[in-house]
């Protein structure tokens, strides 16, 4: 075969409409695909089928390194990390594809050689909203990193009908609409049949002697399901690696379409058959709290039991011997959302494969690993007993088992320590009896991880605080990270090309390299530059806004943004009292000078929490009355951008003059969109919270906005008693947000509207926005003298850019490789003329 050295495409030899790279070649198999695939010729095809026919182009170019990937990992039985998590958010994947493929600017060409605009077919994809916010985009930047740093890694998941709700907003309401991502087909999948698996239900388990005279149990369900697993090749940045994301869908067997099962029963056969299809059928939109509804559990150990299943199928193939389970796989548990694992890991070893107690245990803790994502009590899962063993029967026997051998492990280290006992129990029997998924995590792991130093410290002390004690050497911190392909790369060129003109471009696989843009905070032109990239795309934004809101924004003013789920701990209505704040200055003296300010709002609340909701509904209220009111001037405007996702985040994050990260201390985990908005060019206004610390910690104090109570400060204020309405009753301007809001003035004169939300604040305030009022409105007075300052501005954001290279997910990856998972890379050959191009 011919040798391409360069690499350059148009000196390709060796080329076809299915790998050729040059833009002829492009422009053939595009079209090739459009009549081929779609169906369609140029005269009648619609946008989405031009959209159809380039991504199977890429698709095309992209098979060639999933299956030598999947070749080689067989070849060599490669030790793998399973990633398992109920949420992956993975994003549109064309633009992705295009960047880590490196073939993004050939094939804007060819498509423009066309007469077509590949901005505009990229926006045609319906983006997979298999998640609900930072634990699912989480596991879809980790994929990504995975695949870029050559680690064999399978993404496990459901394959959800119907992915996050999209959102309305209907007189400042939000609504909820179905997501029906999967309407128009999904070229970035492939069914593999071939390896269902059954996954039992519900029913009673009976003990039996086998033909060695030993005990054992057997399970008879009272429904089965089957899993079809779904592909998806996941690329890494220009490496030959491409790995899988793996998403089972639920389907019945088919015994029970037309078998003697259900004999004459036409409709009660079909019946059945939709109950089992339900299990995949929809995400639970619900962040950080967990419902307790028996679907979810089903759903849980649904996709935790085909996944490994699946699993041992690979054992079984690449004849590794069962004992070897925990030296191929590595399972990481992405938040207690697949915790069933331990038990059903135990389960499979034990039941189906005859295997003893103690071996299948030290197997168990040996493969898997646990991630915590929250210190929010109320998402903490725990199953009512009674669901648990009408649903999992056999599990339930399990659970008792290890609770039995973890007890006497307790009593042995803390011997006479009756309290603890019953705190750490896998049960809780305080009140109605629960299995506690996180004591099942922490116990079945040989790794327990936070994903923040704070978060992680606060496990120690708090939350897990029993388990640190017994299991010291179990826990470790994993900061979270981002990927720069995605949210550099792909969502800013135009930062990212003035970048890579100074520096070169190996920051985009090693994000610490950005430190050599210090070299350049004092250099004018450089600059000048940045600044006016930053203004070019807050212009893209403005003509956005104007085209979704109709509202007509300033670019020259900070654009302010907080674009995460809605969560009272997330304090998006600190940030409305800051705007009534600005809003009744003004009104108290018109002329009053204020360095003017958008605030941008996105984010959904999950369907079932009202007061999240009603906080979307002021912040629209507050839009409607400050838009329009000519005191303002256009000083302030207030957007509330609908529908949240991530392809609104790729197009959000670049804009930004300053993020809001002000959860209360000690709430928010980690927070990743703080990282995202660093590495993009803002500066933060935040709270010492999540992973900020850490962010403040590398971009330098002075170049980030702190402010408020820290998470001990937050805890003593707890225990002395906080009385929210002194604070009331003593800050004037407080006094007069609270009373302009209650006074009905942004509900044309309702004052009932927002009752609930100011009697939550006044009479509780669990998030202590009030203690935090005057230190947030001090720190955004001060945001808006420095930004006066452009000069000192820009170098603060240039130095925030420059720093961020520690929040790079291959950062996050390269140490749960080292410290948790103990796995290498596995680099890829292909033939040369399809060579990844470094
Ligand atoms: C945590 F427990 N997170 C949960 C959950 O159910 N959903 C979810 O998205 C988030 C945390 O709130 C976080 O702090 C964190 O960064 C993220 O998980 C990934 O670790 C902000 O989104």
């Amino acid at each position: 075969m011919q040798t391409v050295p360069n690499h350059q495409v148009e000196n390709l030899q060796i080329e076809d409409d299915r790998t050729g790279l040059s833009v002829e070649c492009l422009k053939r198999a595009f079209l090739d695909n459009l009549f081929y695939v779609q169906g369609k010729f140029p005269k009648i095809a619609t946008k989405n089928d031009y959209y159809m026919a380039l991504a199977y182009t890429v698709r095309d170019r992209l098979l060639q390194r999933w299956i030598n990937t999947a070749v080689i990992y067989t070849e060599r039985a490669s030790r793998t990390v399973s990633y398992l998590s109920a949420e992956f958010l993975m994003g549109p994947h064309l633009g992705n594809n295009l960047v880590n493929l490196g073939i993004y600017d050939q094939v804007k060409q060819a498509v423009s050689e066309l007469g077509l605009d590949l901005e505009d077919l990229l926006e045609q994809e319906e983006e997979p909203g298999l998640g609900n916010g930072g634990l699912g985009r989480l596991a879809a930047c980790y994929l990504d990193s995975m695949a870029t740093l050559e680690i064999p890694s399978l993404g496990y998941g459901i394959r959800y009908e119907f992915g996050i709700f999209d959102q309305d907003i209907r007189d400042g309401w939000q609504v909820e609409i179905t997501d029906k991502w999967l309407h128009c087909g999904n070229p970035w999948e492939i069914a593999r049949p071939e390896w269902e698996v059954y996954v039992k239900l519900g029913g009673h388990t009976e003990a039996y002697t086998d033909e060695h005279g030993r005990y054992r149990v057997r399970w008879i369900p009272y429904q089965v399901v089957k899993g079809v697993p779904h592909d998806t090749p996941i690329l890494g940045y220009k490496t030959n690696t491409a790995n899988t994301l793996r998403l089972w869908t639920a389907e019945a067997p088919e015994s029970f379409d037309f078998g003697a099962f259900n004999s004459g029963d036409y409709l009660g056969a079909v019946q059945a058959k939709m109950v089992s299809e339900n299990l995949s059928k929809v995400l639970y939109p619900n962040d950080d709290s967990s419902q307790g509804k028996r679907l979810r559990l089903a759903q849980q150990i649904f996709f935790v039991s085909c996944s490994l299943q699946d699993m041992i199928r690979i054992v079984f193939r690449q004849n590794v011997p069962l004992e070897k389970f925990h030296e191929k796989f590595v399972v990481q548990l992405n938040d207690t959302h697949p915790a069933i694992a331990v038990a059903e890991l135990m389960r499979l070893l034990i039941d189906e494969h005859d295997m003893g107690w103690d071996q299948a245990w030290s197997i168990t803790q040996k493969s898997l690993a646990y991630t915590n994502h929250t210190l929010l009590p109320e998402a903490l899962e725990r199953w009512p007993i009674s669901l648990f063993r009408s649903l999992l029967p056999r599990h339930l026997e399990i659970i008792y088992e290890i609770n039995y051998h973890f007890l006497e492990e307790v009593k042995a280290k803390f011997p006479g320590d009756s309290d603890r006992l019953r705190r750490m129990s896998l049960i809780d029997e305080s009140g109605e009896k629960y299995v506690r998924m996180a004591h099942l995590a922490c116990v079945g792991s040989h790794s327990i991880n936070g994903v923040a130093a704070l978060h992680t410290k606060l496990l120690q002390q708090d939350v897990l605080r029993d388990f640190y004690q017994m299991y010291p050497e179990k826990f470790n911190n994993k900061t979270n990270g981002v990927t720069p392909r995605r949210f550099m790369v792909l969502s800013n060129p135009r930062l990212t090309n003035l970048i890579s003109s100074k520096i070169g471009d190996s920051w985009i696989k090693h994000l610490k390299d950005l430190k050599k843009l210090e070299a350049f905070v004092d250099d004018p032109e450089f600059c000048h530059q940045w600044r006016s990239i930053k203004s070019a795309i807050k212009h893209d934004l403005v003509a956005y806004i104007q085209k979704q809101n109709g509202i007509s924004v300033n670019p020259d003013s900070i654009f302010d943004i907080q674009a995460k789920r809605f969560h009272e701990y997330k304090r998006q209505h600190l940030n409305a009292l800051h705007i009534i704040t600005l809003y009744n200055r003004i009104k108290a003296n018109p002329d009053i000078d204020i360095t003017p300010r958008t605030f941008i709002f996105g984010g959904k609340a999950a369907p079932g929490y009202y007061m999240a909701k009603l906080i979307i509904k002021l912040l629209n209220s507050i839009a409607d009355v400050v838009n329009n009111d000519p005191d303002v001037r256009d000083r302030l405007k207030v957007v509330f951008l609908k529908d949240y996702s991530v392809k609104f985040a790729q197009r959000v994050y670049p804009a930004a003059d300053l993020s809001e990260q002000i959860s209360m201390a000690g709430k928010e985990a980690s927070g990743t969109g703080n990282m995202k908005f660093a590495l993009n060019g803002a500066l933060t206004i935040g709270t010492l919270d999540g992973a900020n610390v850490e962010i403040r910690d590398e971009v330098g104090a002075e170049n980030f906005f702190i402010f408020g109570l820290t998470a001990p400060e937050v805890y003593a204020l707890k225990a002395r008693g906080y009385r929210p309405l002194d604070y009331y009753h003593s800050n004037r301007e407080l006094k007069a947000v609270i009373d302009r809001i209650a006074s009905g003035h942004f509900s044309h004169g309702d004052t009932q509207l927002f009752k609930p939300l100011l009697d939550s604040l006044l009479h509780r305030d669990e998030y202590l926005l009030f203690a935090d009022y005057q230190a947030y409105i001090d720190c955004q007075d001060n945001v808006s003298q420095v930004y006066r300052d452009r000069d000192r501005w820009t170098r603060m954001s240039i130095l925030n850019v420059a720093r961020m290279g520690k929040f790079s997910s291959d950062r996050s990856i390269r140490d749960y490789c080292q410290d948790i998972w103990n796995i290498q890379s596995v680099p890829i050959e292909l033939g040369e003329c399809i060579q990844a191009k470094e």
